[in-house]
């Protein structure tokens, strides 16, 4: 038989209110044994919690029956006074009365088993959790209510019809010609291909709204790198000095443009050197300045005349900071500028030390990072698990496309296999492992 479960569904710590959750066949005994009489299913009540002959704590009970409650079991809340005492007594009070206190994910594990949410669904709520920007709560919350979900199993569907078509060709091979009918098959199959081309290619934005756009800010020692970042963030999140090489370390600092999660990353300047730490630095700001989303090439204005060579890591997109504009000679600003502006980079010439021009810097950012992340649609992958089984259905369907795929029989495997990648995603079929993986990054109570 099914364990009972409890955890605390709120933060630790002191609050007006904290909920305590029970999921579980034992659940309206121990409602039972802790109030006396349970209140009505879906109804708040008021009532004194008791045990082992002791007070509690005066609470607002509410109890669900199955199936019709978040886990698709018995369950109950119990909302008590938020103080830890309170909490700690109530949790020890169930787990005398033999319930087990569950592990991280536990509830919605239960759901998904019961057939509540599905998988993408159950990661959707692991998002809104950890949502921290309009953003991701926005895309969290369509995945919660099946957004993502209805697609791939719009698609899997589609799969399915083809694959009726060819398993007919291939049972009754007297009615048509296989040809013709695997034929017939073929442009369904070709509109899908495309869906899931775009839908590949959308699959970055999914990632960086829940994951944060990165920025990595670049360039020599002493260009004014960490300045920048501080005056980007509005603190002294990196150490400023006039000594080049003080910055050694990727140092990465959250921060919401435009409702959208971004990662600026202040890194050590770029140089041939001799100290094995600061070379370990220079490699660490070279993998994430290759990894970001934008890089942020910073030139020391003062000296530009002197730093006209274009790192090969430059592409096309990157943003020039022609920094120390205050202290600069226009005229070799102007140069720089007419010279890199033509690379096919976006200069920018400022003072890090200008507040004002901090503030435009923002601006021009959010725009960038919300022309970036915006879309009509949203987007048809939210981690790296559903992108990879989409890969993979896309590349079923372009061999059942391709001329293996004439003869019937294989078209229908690839066909099958590709309706089976997208299941996948959904949690339809999935081995063990993958759910154990999905539900472990959830916090406990959830
Ligand atoms: N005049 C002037 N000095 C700056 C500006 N930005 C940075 N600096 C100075 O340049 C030096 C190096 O700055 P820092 O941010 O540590 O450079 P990093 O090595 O690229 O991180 C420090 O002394 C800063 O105060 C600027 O816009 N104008
Ligand atoms: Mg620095």
């Amino acid at each position: 038989m099914t364990d009972t479960i409890f955890a605390p569904a709120t933060a630790a710590g002191r609050a007006a209110v904290a909920v305590v959750r029970v999921s579980g066949p034992a659940t309206l005994s121990v409602v039972e044994s802790l109030v006396g009489r349970a209140p009505t299913p879906r109804t708040a009540a008021l009532r004194t919690l008791r045990h082992g002959g002791m007070e509690l704590d005066e609470a607002l009970v509410l109890r669900f029956e199955a199936p019709a409650s978040y886990t698709g079991e018995d369950s109950a809340e119990f909302h008590v006074h938020g103080g830890r005492a309170v909490v700690e007594a109530l949790l020890a009070a169930l787990s005398d009365l033999g319930l087990r206190l569950a592990e991280p994910g536990e509830f919605t594990r239960r759901a998904f088993e019961n057939g509540k949410l599905d998988l993408a669904q159950a990661e959707g709520v692991a998002d809104l959790i950890d949502a921290e920007t309009e953003a991701q709560r926005k895309q969290a919350l369509g995945q919660v209510g099946g957004a993502l979900s209805q697609r791939y199993d719009r698609w899997r569907d589609l799969l399915i019809q083809s694959l009726a078509m060819l398993e007919a060709a291939v049972d009754f091979p007297d009615e048509d010609l296989p040809e013709e009918v695997a034929e017939r098959a073929r442009p369904g199959l070709r509109t899908l291909s495309a869906e899931l081309d775009a839908a590949l290619a959308d699959v970055e934005r999914g990632r960086r709204v829940r994951d944060g756009f990165r920025i990595a800010l670049v360039g020599a020692p002493n260009a004014g790198k960490s300045t920048l970042l501080n005056g980007l963030v509005e603190r002294e999140a990196a150490i400023v000095t006039d000594t080049p090489g003080t910055t050694r370390d990727v140092i990465e600092v959250p921060l919401v443009l435009a409702g959208y999660k971004v990662l600026v990353a202040d890194t050590a300047g770029l140089r041939e050197t001799a100290d094995a730490i600061e070379a370990e630095g220079v490699r660490r700001a070279r993998a994430w300045a290759e990894e970001a989303d934008l890089r942020l090439w910073v030139v020391d204005g003062f000296h530009v005349k002197h730093a006209v060579k274009l790192e090969e890591a430059v592409r096309l997109g990157d943003w020039l900071v022609l920094n120390k504009a205050d202290i600069a000679e226009g005229s070799a600003l102007d140069q720089a500028e007419a010279l890199w502006s033509g690379e096919g980079l976006k200069v920018l010439r400022l003072s890090a030390h200008s507040v004002e021009a901090m503030s435009d810097m923002r601006e021009a950012l959010s725009s960038h990072v919300a022309d970036a992340l915006s879309g009509a649609e949203f987007p048809a992958a939210t981690r790296l698990r559903h992108a990879e089984r989409l890969r993979e259905a896309q590349g079923y369907l372009a061999r059942a496309l391709s001329e293996v795929g004439l003869e019937v029989e294989l078209a229908a495997e690839d066909v099958r296999l590709a309706a089976r990648a997208l299941e996948k995603i959904t949690g339809r079929v999935d081995p063990e492992d993958v759910l154990g993986r999905v539900f472990s990054t959830f916090c406990i109570g959830k």
